[in-house]
Formats: C-alpha cells, structure tokens, sequence
C-alpha cells in the first residue's frame, strides 16, 4: 500500500527533473528556488504584448484547469507571469529573449514580439512536462525552475517543409504540424501544394487545376523502379486541396506563431497535374493523367508566354494569400527531353538568343523572378535554378548536397541549407529496414540530423552571412498520413531545431538525446507519433 508521504513525494519527483529545453538557450543560468503556478497567479503584459498573455492563457488553461487573469497595464504584484516589449534589448536581435524566474514572478523581456513568443515556448518546457496535457490534471505542482536564460538563434531560416502533394494531408494536421515546428521554435514552413501526382491549392482563376489536378485515379503500389513492367496500381481515387479560406486560416494560423509560410509552386518540372488540367501548359497538347506514380515525369511545362502569363494569374492569386516575403516556384529535376524534341521550342530558344535547354529553364525562372520582385517579393528555387545562370534575386535552397548552396553563397545569393544527406525526413532512421515502414530509401538517423551544420566549412567567411538556415524536408511518396508523417519527422525535427538555434560550441549530442528523454514525454502528452530513440 502507498502510502500518504510516499505519494507526496513522487508529487514532489518532478521538481528535480532536469532543465530539458529542446532547442538549448544560449544561456541558461539556474537560480535558487522556484515559481510556483496557481489559480491566484495573474498574467501580466504591456500593450503590445496583451495577445501574446491571452495567448498564454489559452496555453496554460486546460492541464491546470486555472482560468488565469490576463492584466494588460496597471500595477503588477503577487505571483505573476510577465510579458513585455523592451526595447533596451535590442542586442537580442528580432527573435531573442530573456526569461528571469524567481520564487515570485516570471518576467520574459525580449526587444521584439517574436521574441516574446520564445520565451514562452521555453517556459512551457520548463514546467512539468503535464503542462501539454488538454484536460485538467491534479497529479502534479505547477513549477518552474528558478532560472535566468538569455537566448537567441543562430540562423533567421529554421524550416520544416512538407509536401501535401503526393499523398494530401488534412487542414488541421497542417496546424499541428505547424504547432511542433513553432513549439521547437522552428520560423518558416515551406508549403509543397503542386507536383506531378496533384495539385493541391485553389485558384479561382484557373478551377480545372483542382477540379482535375486535385485527383489522380491510382496509386502506385510498394517502391518504385523504372521498370515499368513491375508497377502495380491500387486503383483508389486519391485526392484533395485546399480552398483558399483554408489556405487563409492556416496562414493566420501560421501567424500566431510566429512561422512564415512559404507556398511552393513548382516549374517548370514537377507540373503534370496542371498540364493533366490544361493540356496547353504541356508540349504534346496531349492530355496526360495525374501521375499516379513516383519518379520524375518527363512532362515540362512548354514555355509560351502563354505558359508564363497563366502561371504570374497562379502568383497573383498566391500573393493574395501569403504576405510572406518568399514564394517559391521549384525548378527542380524538369527533364528537357520534350524541350528537346520540340521544333516550336528549338525555335524558341534560338529567337530568345539562349543557347541551350538549361538557359530556356534559367529564362523561365527569370520571368518569375522579375515578375516576384516588381511586387516585393522574393523567388526561391531548388538548387537546378543555378544551371544556365542564376536569377539575378533568387535565393537557392540547396538540397543536392551543400555545393550548390556554395556555389550560389560566392555568386552571393542567399541560401537555405536542405541537402539530401541530413535534411531528408523522408530516408529511414535505421540500418534495420525491415522494422521500419517503407521509405525512399537513405539512411538519415537523429546522430546525424543532429551532426549537420548549415555552414559547410569550406565556405569563405566573408561569404557565410548569406547561409540564411537550413531546413527539414518530408516528401511523401511513401508517407501515406500524419501519423506517418510524425514517425518520420519526429524527433528528428527537434535535432534540426537545435542545429538551427544553438551556438555550435554548445551543441552535444549526449546531453541532447538526455534532454530529448524528458522532451518525448511532452511529445507523448501531444499525440505525436515519434520514431522511438534507437538503432
Ligand atoms: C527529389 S528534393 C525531389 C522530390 C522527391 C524527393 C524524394 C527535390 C527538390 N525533388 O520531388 O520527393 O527527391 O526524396
């Protein structure tokens, strides 16, 4: 039997549970004691900080069952939870923070509201990990470490992308996803609506784009090969898209927590659903299916004005939706046989004065490029965008390796890090492959998510400042549903998390996995689908 004082103290267990922020601040100095939360305690901010307190509230409400007061102004005493903008800080930059808990109050001061948000982020994870549960729990004391942390992070790009395109993935799990990325405080998620095997967001303009782009008739079935002769097809309608007042909340959404969304629409690759649409966009006049199977198509979007002017009506309808400074149009593996087969384009080329297919695709890019900056926006482009010249204000995600990434650093583009070998969520996490769910294929465990740096050492410093982060890709080919999508994302996404906010020297691999124990138990409470840690 168990008694009284014994439970007491397994109540009490947690109050020595180790500091275990996931991504580790910069400085984290412990103090003497600690805060305790009650239904008494009041949440107190200045003005511009008031949403950010409601939004703790919502946060803090449904474990500890208090209602907690939010206080915007006025004068702050008793046991208080304290937000507020100061500009005295400045020297922590647009996202950093400084959190003081002492016995009787919390104070988070950063010079930006961003700031402020991660300051919260890291209180959440500095009370019981139960804080994440979304019914009342009586089973703990609400404590949180005394504790001085002064933190920012390394990079402005931390990203998590997600591709919703070979297999679509309901609206509210892209808020939870969301939800995670701003939990690690990860900044930017970047939104693959369109590919081969469908088309994913509403344009009002163009509606055949989801009315056919948004279905394909069969799946391929098991891995994929060339050989066309081995493939097996479920026959299962598949399908979905976004409206545009989904894609509007999520934004909003995306917003609250201080992520920048960054849609993708891809060309003048990966583009077979549109052409499926309008067979027009394409350089047969063909009409072609939704591709229903993985691998590279080899239908190319045929670069007509006519082409251009329909995909800049696609952006005018985008740029409505997201204010977000970048819009990223792909570029990736578009195979130039039909360009090359094509008189009209042989033709084109030569009129244009370009000397090759590479160059064509480089002009493409090009016109969005113009096109993106005459409304204030920026283009972004996986790395093939370097080949036949670089868009004068392109920004190259690099994911073949690192080497495009430099290439386009020196020619002094900026750059988001996502190479193949560290970055891609969708290889497996094990050497056993047949106790793992089918993937693409690779060998991608947390060690080595957590090993990458987005600064390869072989860059020029002067050249460094344009490695603006780095970011984790979850492709989908074999990835059928969000469950599967947090077995493979998690928990190497916290890795990349820490990768992209802590100082190199302070990384450790030991004391993160130590930390990242007490981290899944949160995850756990969240419903997240982790790959359990070992080999
Ligand atoms: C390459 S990465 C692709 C994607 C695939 C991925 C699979 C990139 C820019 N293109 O279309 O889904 O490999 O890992």
């Amino acid at each position: 039997m168990i008694t009284l004082p014994l439970l007491a103290s397994l109540v009490l267990v947690q109050d020595t549970v180790p500091l275990a922020v996931i991504p580790q601040p910069v400085n984290l100095t412990p103090g003497t004691g600690m805060f305790t939360l009650t239904a008494q305690t009041v949440i107190w901010t200045d003005r511009v900080s008031a949403r950010l307190g409601h939004q703790l509230a919502e946060l803090l409400e449904p474990a500890t069952g208090f209602p907690l007061d939010v206080q915007v102004g006025g004068t702050r005493t008793g046991s208080r939870i304290s937000l507020r903008r100061d500009t005295s800080l400045k020297r922590l930059g647009l996202e950093g923070y400084r959190l003081e808990v002492s016995p009787t109050r919390v104070l988070i001061r950063a010079p930006e509201l961003a700031g402020v948000f991660y300051g919260i982020q890291t209180l959440r994870q500095l009370l019981p990990p139960e804080i994440f549960r979304d019914a009342a729990f009586d089973g703990v004391r609400w404590t949180v470490p005394a504790v001085t942390v002064e933190d920012w992070p390394r990079f402005p790009w931390r990203g998590g992308h997600l591709d919703v395109c070979r297999h679509f993935m309901p609206k509210e799990f892209v808020k939870k996803y969301i939800d995670l990325l701003a939990l690690h405080k990860m900044n930017s998620f970047h939104w693959h609506l369109t590919e081969d095997q469908g088309w994913r967001i509403e344009i009002t303009k163009y509606p055949r784009l989801t009315d056919v782009g948004a279905w394909r008739a069969q799946t391929l079935v098991g891995p994929y090969t060339e050989d066309s002769t081995t493939w097996v097809f479920d026959g299962e309608r598949h399908g979905g898209y976004y409206t545009q007042d989904d894609i509007r909340e999520i934004v909003a959404y995306a917003k609250e927590r201080f992520v920048t969304v960054v849609p993708e629409i891809e060309m003048p690759g990966h583009s077979q659903a549109a052409i499926a649409a309008y067979p027009w966009l394409g350089n047969t006049g063909d009409s072609v299916p939704v591709l229903g199977r993985w691998g590279v198509s080899a239908n190319i979007l045929k670069p007509s004005d006519s082409t251009i002017a329909f995909y800049q009506d696609v952006l005018t309808e985008v740029l409505q939706l997201f204010p977000g400074p970048f819009i990223h149009v792909g570029g990736d593996e578009a195979l130039k046989d039909q360009w090359k087969a094509s008189p009209w384009v042989q033709a084109r080329i030569k009129e244009l004065g370009l000397a090759n297919e590479e160059e064509m695709q480089s002009w493409f890019i090009r016109q969005m490029d113009a096109w993106l900056a005459a409304r204030g926006r920026r283009l972004v482009g996986w790395d093939e965008i370097l080949e036949g010249g670089l868009a004068p204000g392109a920004t190259v995600m690099s994911w073949r390796g690192t080497e495009g990434g430099i290439a386009a650093a020196r020619a002094g583009h900026d750059v988001v890090m996502a190479p193949g070998s560290h970055t891609y969520f969708d290889h497996y996490q094990s050497q056993n492959r047949a106790a793992e769910p089918l993937a693409i294929g690779g060998f991608t465990p947390l060690e080595k998510a957590y090993a990458f740096d987005p600064v390869p050492a072989e860059l020029e410093p002067q050249y460094r400042r344009h490695i603006l982060g780095a970011q984790g890709q979850v492709w989908t080919e074999y990835i059928k549903g969000p469950k599967q999508v947090e077995y493979m994302a998690y928990p190497r996404m916290t890795a990349l998390a820490e990768v992209l906010w802590t100082p190199p020297a302070q990384k450790n691999y030991e004391d993160f996995v130590g930390r990242l124990r007490t981290h899944l138990r949160r995850l756990d409470i969240l419903d997240v689908n982790y790959r359990p840690l070992g080999p």
